[in-house]
């Protein structure tokens, strides 16, 4: 009984927090095999400030070739989404066929700073 008085304040006080920004989803989608990637986009809950943004890009496999280090891509700039919750980190050039960690961090609006990474693969 206790539990559950203490779960229904818990999602109470959840629902009253404003909107935080959350990344809602990632393209590539975490733990997704891609044909080809030249655009990976963030999207988040809330607006973001592109100007504090900062992201790594790192290729931690590569087809045929064992214990290959981790590679930093590096050619890519960050560019704030039209609506201000997104940000799309668009490569040079587009990424040739491997694994791929990106670890991305932003503040919201409210100047907390989120941070996360995700991983997918280009086949
Ligand atoms: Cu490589």
């Amino acid at each position: 009984m206790l539990l559950r008085s203490i779960l229904a304040a818990a999602l109470v006080a959840g629902l009253a927090l404003p909107a935080q920004a959350q990344l809602l989803h990632a393209s590539p989608a975490a733990g997704a095999t891609v044909r080809s990637v030249s655009q990976i986009d963030l999207a988040f809950a809330a607006p973001v400030n592109a100007a504090t943004a900062g992201a790594r890009i790192i290729m931690t496999a590569m087809p045929g070739m064992t214990d290959h280090p981790p590679m930093a891509i590096k050619a890519f700039t960050i560019a704030p989404g039209a609506d201000g919750k997104a940000l799309h980190l668009k490569l040079r050039k587009p990424l040739v066929p491997g694994d791929y960690s990106v670890s991305w961090s932003v503040a919201g609006a409210d100047g907390k700073r989120l941070t996360g990474t995700f991983s997918f693969k280009i086949a």
